[in-house]
């Protein structure tokens, strides 16, 4: 039985895409980051950057003792391996998938977020962040784009690469982008989108919460932090 400790951000969205099309049993835990909960001491032992998502594997391949993981890229390569599904096995296949993945959790997930914090969030609207932050989502959008218009899937078949970007390119609109300007991530984004398992996921989340995650109470708590604040 893996853990799951899970809100309901995009981040937290690829992992229960990837529980729901392996059908490994899970069992999810609720960490309300607007609430605080991710700087409980028993959560921040298995995810020191207090942040969701994060896992506990109770039944390791190794047989020893729980493994714990958090980043959600090291957590679907971790399930990946586990499960021996959705990363190929051979050597170059592989590689294509850890590369776009790596790129969605360096380049896609940060600078979406990023562009999500400046456009929505910020109590000041600041012309040059937000435009900066639009700007470079719609760049990566056009590498998402050129990427996939020789191929239905990022990396070869669909994979946690896929699984790592759909949650990121699903609220383009409040990143400031029109998917009708990319036609194949367009195409590729219904593709996913329609599959059985990432509706699962979706609608798991509605069922744990129809909150905003940003609201005025969790606005200090989400965005105020710093090294004293969070332990040290
Ligand atoms: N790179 C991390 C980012 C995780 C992350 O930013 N999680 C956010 C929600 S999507 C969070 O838990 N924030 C709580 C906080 O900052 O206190 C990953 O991909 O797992």
């Amino acid at each position: 039985m893996i853990e799951l400790h899970y809100w309901t951000t995009p981040n937290a969205h690829k992992i229960t895409i990837f529980m729901e099309e392996t059908g490994l049993p899970y069992r999810i835990i609720p960490v309300n980051i607007s609430a605080g909960d991710q700087f409980k001491p028993e959560f921040l032992a298995i995810s020191p950057n207090n942040c969701i998502p994060a896992i506990v594997d109770h039944d390791p391949a190794d047989g020893g003792e729980p493994i714990s993981v958090f980043e959600s890229g090291a957590i679907l390569l971790y399930l990946a391996e586990k499960t021996g599904r959705f990363l190929p096995r051979d050597l170059r296949r592989r590689l294509e998938v850890t590369k776009w993945l790596f790129w969605q959790m360096a380049g896609l997930g940060p600078m979406a977020g990023q562009n999500h914090h400046f456009s929505v969030y910020a109590p000041d609207k600041l012309p040059y962040a937000i435009d900066r932050y639009v700007k470079e989502t719609n760049r990566l959008y056009g590498v998402l784009n050129r990427r996939l218009a020789a191929r239905d899937f990022i990396a070869g078949d669909y994979s946690i690469a896929d699984m790592a970007s759909y949650p990121w390119i699903a609220p383009y609109a409040r990143q400031g982008q029109k998917l009708e300007d990319f036609s194949n991530l367009k195409r590729w984004f219904g593709t996913v989108g329609k599959r059985p398992a990432v509706k699962r996921a979706y609608a798991l989340a509605k069922d744990i919460n129809t909150r905003p995650i940003v609201t005025e109470q969790s606005r200090g708590l989400l965005f105020g932090q710093h090294a004293a604040s969070t332990g040290g």
